[in-house]
């Protein structure tokens, strides 16, 4: 037998000063539509999330809730975790910064960075925003309301003075422009990718990896004095999951390098910058590709804890349903673009794309298939031209769907499947199943198979994506738990005919407003 296809994917891992949201949310959902995809698809898929849980950022929140910081972290991380559950997130590891493996993994990568002569002791006079965790050049820095100093992001700086190694970033520009040249699909969308050139394209200016003036973080090995920049801490976290330092062990040589890093744009530079060029410098493989996706809005607003209009990932879901969260996510906003989350636009999904279009479907057909074929799968007969061509649509989603996926285009991916959802709605009401009834039961049967085929194509597929609901209707299709992998697409596997069906129940009710 050959070895199934590897597909490593990872999101960021969340700082722990807060509580997850729906941006958090967002990104590991993402990820977690395309490990399910890959899964079914047959690879063999490594999906990581977790916590960054070092840095000042973390320590000043721990200190503002009047806890120890590791208490702290422990409780925030927990939320992340409790969050994944609430959203069905199949991750395979969640790692943690402050875990051992994590600190082994820092300090081995730091020593092989070294050992290549890529970092020297100086001293770091600048500025440093503790909000994004970032360094900020003199020309970066405007000023703010109040005289206060305000980095890139409109977040405030302070200024920094303190002994730092620095990593001898400059020196890799050339590099990296050839790794970005030789591997084009290292960096998506196409515009992040022209927006990371033209930055290393300005220059590089050596970075500072260790702090002093504070402790909470990984230990710079042979130096006590310093801990190491919570950036160079949080990206290693990708190679330690995947077992590094143990270079020669079978997850490590199984998934690194990484299939995927999904990140939010506001975090592009770290990991198509910095991140590969410390990777390079240590004698380790980049990541094979980083997707930057863009920002959620809430009503039209800058989602801030300070404007008020956090919103809560959990509240959501016990409002509109998990499944409809997760279609309405990845359904609203073409991936990579930014997004405004709206009431309205939750609803008119809910109603319009899942009870009217798919959740009718099934509803209607599974009803006949209940009332006129004694609750069986009905005989698929001889089929028509029209028959062939909804079934034909239904076969080519997998190729057409691997594409996007492929892409991270999960609008698309939606898209596409609605269009056969159409196309089955269309074919329901031309071929009148309901009318042939009486006047030719056979046909009605046939009519019934291949929509309950066509259905059942859409719900293997729509699985990645609405894991529950998806699982749902194949339960009510009758189709075994061995029989939902994209295997088992096509006609070889056709619904045979008499299987027994249970009761249908509907799938995605409407959303009955109540605001
Ligand atoms: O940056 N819309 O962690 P973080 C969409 N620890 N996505 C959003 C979002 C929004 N409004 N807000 C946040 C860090 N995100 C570092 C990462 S990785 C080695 C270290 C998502 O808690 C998006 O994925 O600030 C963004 O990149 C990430 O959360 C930032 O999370």
């Amino acid at each position: 037998m050959t070895r199934p296809s590897t597909y490593y994917l990872t999101t960021p891992i969340y700082y722990v000063n807060d509580s997850p949201h729906i941006g958090h949310a967002y990104t590991t959902l993402a990820c977690d539509a395309l490990a399910r995809f890959m899964r079914l698809d047959g690879h063999n898929v490594m999906f990581l999330t977790g916590t960054d849980e070092h840095g000042q950022k973390v320590e000043k929140s721990a200190l503002a809730a009047g806890l120890a910081t590791k208490d702290f972290v422990d409780q925030v991380s927990q939320r992340f975790r409790d969050l994944g559950r609430v959203m069905n997130y199949s991750n395979d590891d969640f790692i943690r910064t402050t875990e051992p493996r994590h600190f082994r993994s820092c300090q081995e990568l730091w020593r092989r960075i070294a050992a290549g002569g890529h970092i020297y002791l100086g001293k770091y006079a600048g500025w440093y925003s503790v909000r994004d965790e970032a360094y900020c050049a003199e020309s970066e820095v405007v000023d703010g309301a109040d005289g206060q100093k305000l980095g890139p992001g409109g977040a405030p700086v302070e200024w920094v003075e303190e002994p730092s190694y620095f990593f001898r970033l400059s020196a890799w520009q050339d590099r990296l422009l050839e790794f970005y040249e030789a591997n084009p699909d290292s960096i998506a969308p196409e515009g992040r990718r022209n927006e990371v050139i033209s930055f290393v394209k300005g220059g590089l200016r050596d970075l500072s990896v260790s702090r002093t003036s504070f402790k909470w973080g990984v230990p710079v090995p042979d130096d006590k004095d310093h801990i190491m920049y919570v950036w160079l801490d949080a990206l290693t976290n990708y190679i330690t999951a995947a077992g590094f330092p143990d270079t020669e062990s079978e997850t490590y040589r199984t998934f690194w390098p990484a299939d995927l890093h999904m990140v939010g744009k506001d975090i592009l530079r770290f990991h198509t910058v910095y991140w590969p060029a410390f990777l390079m410098a240590a004698g380790v493989a980049p990541p094979k590709r980083v997707f930057a996706h863009g920002w959620w809005t809430n009503e039209g607003e800058k989602i801030s804890k300070s404007v008020g209009n956090v919103i809560d990932p959990l509240q959501i879901v016990a409002r509109y349903g998990l499944d409809q969260v997760r279609y309405f996510l990845l359904r609203e906003v073409p991936f990579g673009n930014d997004g405004d989350f709206s009431h309205r636009a939750v609803v008119g999904r809910i109603n319009n794309d899942l009870a009217n279009d798919f959740g009718n479907l099934a509803q209607r057909v599974l009803s006949m298939i209940n009332k006129n074929c004694a609750a069986q799968v009905p005989d698929p007969g001889d089929p028509s031209e029209a028959d062939r061509a909804l079934l034909a649509a239904a076969h080519a989603l997998l190729g057409r769907l691997r594409a996007e996926f492929a892409a991270q285009a999960f609008h698309k991916v939606l898209v596409i499947m609605w269009e056969v959802v159409g196309q089955a709605n269309r074919y329901v009401d031309e071929q009148a199943p309901w009318a042939l009834r009486k006047s030719d039961p056979a046909r009605m049967a046939t009519v019934l198979h291949v929509l309950a085929e066509t259905i059942r194509h859409l719900a293997i597929l729509a699985q990645p994506v609405m894991p529950e609901a998806a699982g749902r209707m194949l339960d009510q299709l009758g189709v075994e738990q061995g029989a939902r992998g994209f295997a088992a697409l096509g006609p070889a596997h056709a619904l045979v005919p008499g299987t027994a069906l249970p009761r249908p129940e509907p799938i995605f009710p409407r959303y009955l407003d109540d605001s």
